[in-house]
C-alpha cells in the first residue's frame, strides 16, 4: 500500500514542525499497537471525574499486540473529521495490555499545547479513528491502525471493540442493547475501558441475558 496522507491542520507550530510531512501506511512491523475498543457516545461518567460529559467522557483503547513493552508517547489519535491530532499518547505497555484514554486526556493535552478542547471528537453517527505512529528518523506520522465505527456503535454507552480471540470487530452493547441487523450484531457483552476484551461470541442479547446483565450493573 502506498497511498499518503497529510497531517497538516491544527497544530500549535511546534508540533507541526515535528509532524507535518506525509502519513504513510505502515508495514505489518509498525502495528503492533492498535486500537482494540471505542466509545463514543457516553452517558455514563466513565472517566470517573463525577461529571457526565458527552466530551470528556468518551474512550479510545488501545493494545500491544507486540512482543515488547512500547513507549506510547510515540503514538497519536485523531478522528476522521479534519486533519488535526486530538491526543498524544503516553506511558509505556507492556505486552498484551491494554491502555484507555478519555476525552478529559485529550482536552488537557490538547489546552497544554494551545490546541483548544474538543476531545477526542468520536462523531455519534460514525466515524473514522486513526491511531498515528512517530517513527525514528522521519517528521511524518505513520498510520499504525483505524478502524471505522458506525452509527449504531455510537449509540448511548455501546462501545465496539476487537474480540482478540477471534479478531473480529464486535458490539458491545451490555448496557444499551442492539437488535438491529447491521455488523457488528448485539452481543451483549459490556464495554470494557482499561481492560482486555472479553467477549464471547457475536450473538443476539437475549431478553433475559439482558435482564442479567442489567441486574449485575447494578450491583
Ligand atoms: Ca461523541
Ligand atoms: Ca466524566
Ligand atoms: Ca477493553
Amino acid at each position: 500500500m502506498s497511498h499518503l496522507k497529510r497531517v497538516c491542520c491544527g497544530l500549535a507550530p511546534a508540533l507541526a514542525i515535528a509532524l507535518l510531512g506525509a502519513v504513510l501506511v505502515p508495514d505489518a512491523a509498525l502495528t503492533q499497537v492498535v486500537i482494540c475498543e471505542v466509545l463514543a457516545d457516553p452517558t455514563s461518567d466513565w472517566d470517573g471525574d463525577g461529571v457526565v460529559n458527552f466530551r470528556t467522557d468518551e474512550w479510545v483503547e488501545v493494545y500491544n499486540g507486540g512482543a515488547e513493552t512500547v513507549d506510547l508517547a510515540a503514538y497519536w489519535l485523531r478522528d476522521g473529521t479534519g486533519d488535526a491530532v486530538h491526543l498524544n499518547l503516553s506511558g509505556s505497555l507492556a505486552s498484551g495490555e491494554v491502555a484507555v484514554f478519555y476525552g478529559s486526556d485529550a482536552i488537557a493535552w490538547q489546552e497544554l499545547h494551545d490546541l483548544g478542547s474538543s476531545g477526542l471528537s468520536l462523531n455519534n453517527s460514525g466515524d473514522l479513528v486513526q491511531l498515528l505512529q512517530t517513527v525514528d528518523g522521519q517528521d511524518e506520522l505513520v498510520i499504525a491502525d483505524e478502524i471505522v465505527y458506525l452509527d449504531h456503535e455510537a449509540d448511548d454507552d455501546r462501545a465496539s471493540g476487537l474480540v482478540l480471540a477471534s479478531g473480529d470487530w464486535a458490539l458491545f452493547d451490555g448496557l444499551n442493547p442492539y437488535n438491529g441487523e447491521l455488523p457488528p450484531l448485539g452481543t451483549g457483552c459490556l464495554p470494557t475501558p482499561g481492560v482486555v476484551n472479553d467477549c464471547d461470541g457475536q450473538v443476539a442479547v437475549e431478553a433475559d441475558t439482558w435482564s442479567r446483565v442489567k441486574a449485575t450493573y447494578r450491583d
